[in-house]
């Protein structure tokens, strides 16, 4: 059986930028890889603080900076090894009998490469890659003449078809401005940077949004609402990084008219309503929300936004996956007090820190029907009428995960 081909590219990723995901692109291309491992590296901590991205920020923005590649996973083994990230001890670590491991090193470090830590043994565990500068003809030189005297060592080293972009991240985290950043960073990563006013950023969208959501409730449901962003976050980045942004604002908004007077907002909207919905006026402010986020916020106002808020309660069958996430992250939000809650947060986290978001997707279809089988006793136990959508929710739930584990 022909050996896996397992790229590796380490960085610091602070932030990963455009000119990274090019790179990673024509390593998998060029080297026809099986699988790519992005591996930010563990940086001390006077340099972590000093630029104001965390550990935790910096495999995040991998995440979603890379999430659109396929086979594509981020690894957070040389921050938890934590020291100087040493590329033999990472490699050690990796090498295997049925895999050939192929390891993307920068243009200027292939100059400077003997002098890493236990160089040659590096060569003995990968296959080292290396792209030339956009314009760099002078370095060509020095370049051939130390690959000449390392292969002699017995390395195989291999030029990718690929012109390295001139982007330094020191220059990407000199711009405050979104406009700006942009252009070096992906949307998805721009809004990362801005939900967790990394490098010196204030303001942005989803800040000024949130301060006028806050002026329409009470301190108690803000601070709910905070909560189901945070846990939305986290639930997006595992199970769908590109949907981490939507998901942050879904959240923001999901309670929006909670505390209105729900008839009054209906009469207003001129709402059409199921028995259902009358018959459970808790579900109401899920569909009101909908509404006076389209007379209030119309920036906001997407169709998977609006589709995930409007089945925040009830829940409804066939929910893609940011209604999903919206759904749970209410339910396991950390300033929940009920048992339950704490029960399927801590199940959900600890499937996600396996790492494997087929796995993560699974566990939240488990995570909405545990949801809503809390929601269902509790419905009893104050003999409330169950909204037929919250069943229906269920029922579909439970087929689409029969299926899939039939199907495996
Ligand atoms: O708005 P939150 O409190 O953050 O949470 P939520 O939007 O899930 O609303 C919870 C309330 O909605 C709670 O009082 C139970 C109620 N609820 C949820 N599903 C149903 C329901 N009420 C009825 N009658 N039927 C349902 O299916
Ligand atoms: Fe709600
Ligand atoms: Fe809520």
């Amino acid at each position: 059986m022909a050996k896996k081909r397992l790229g590796i590219y380490g960085g610091t990723f602070s932030p990963p930028h455009k000119g990274h995901i090019e790179a990673a692109e024509a390593f998998m291309r060029e080297m026809k890889l099986d699988e790519l491992l992005i591996i930010p590296t563990f940086l001390p901590p006077h340099k972590e603080s000093g630029d104001g991205a965390t550990p935790i920020d910096r495999l995040n923005m991998c995440r979603i900076a890379f999430s659109h590649i396929p086979n594509t996973y981020i690894s957070d083994m040389e921050i938890k090894r934590g020291g100087k990230s040493y590329t033999y001890l990472t490699l050690e670590e990796l090498s295997h009998p049925d895999t050939d491991i192929f390891f993307l090193v920068g243009t200027d470090m292939i100059l400077t490469f003997d002098l890493w830590k236990r160089y040659e043994y590096i060569f003995s565990l990968a296959t080292i890659c290396y792209a030339r500068r956009e314009s760099d003809s002078e370095n060509d030189v020095k370049i051939d003449e130390k690959v000449g005297q390392y292969e002699k060592l017995g390395a195989k080293i291999v030029k990718i078809n690929h012109k390295v972009h001139e982007i330094s991240s020191t220059d990407v985290r000199s711009l405050a401005d979104a406009r700006e950043l942009s252009i070096y960073v992906t949307r998805d990563v721009c809004e990362y940077i801005f939900a967790h006013s990394l490098y010196g950023t204030s303001g942005g969208a989803e800040k000024e949004l949130s301060e006028k959501v806050m002026e329409l409730m009470s301190e108690r449901r803000f601070t709910h609402t905070l909560g189901v962003v945070a846990a939305a976050e986290k639930i997006a980045l595992a199970v769908c990084p590109s949907l981490t942004a939507k998901a942050r604002i879904c959240a923001l908004l999901h309670d929006v008219t909670k505390e209105m007077k729900q008839w009054e907002l209906v009469g207003r909207y001129s709402l059409s309503l199921s028995d259902d919905d009358r018959m459970s006026p808790e579900t109401l402010h899920a569909l009101t929300a909908c509404s006076y986020i389209r007379e209030h916020f119309p920036k906001f106002a997407d169709s998977e936004i609006l589709s995930a808020i409007r089945t925040h309660t009830t829940g409804s069958p066939n929910m893609g996956l940011l209604n999903k996430i919206l759904f749970v992250a209410d339910f396991i939000e950390e300033n929940r007090r009920y048992e339950a809650s704490k029960e399927i947060r801590e199940e959900l986290y600890l499937t996600f820190a396996r790492g494997n978001s087929q796995d993560s997707r699974h566990a939240l279809d488990l995570a909405v029907v545990s949801s809503i089988d809390r929601t269902l006793s509790h419905l009893k136990a104050y003999g409330k009428p169950v909204h037929t959508l919250t069943h229906k929710t269920r029922e579909s739930l439970i087929n689409s995960i029969e299926k899939q584990s039939r199907g495996n």
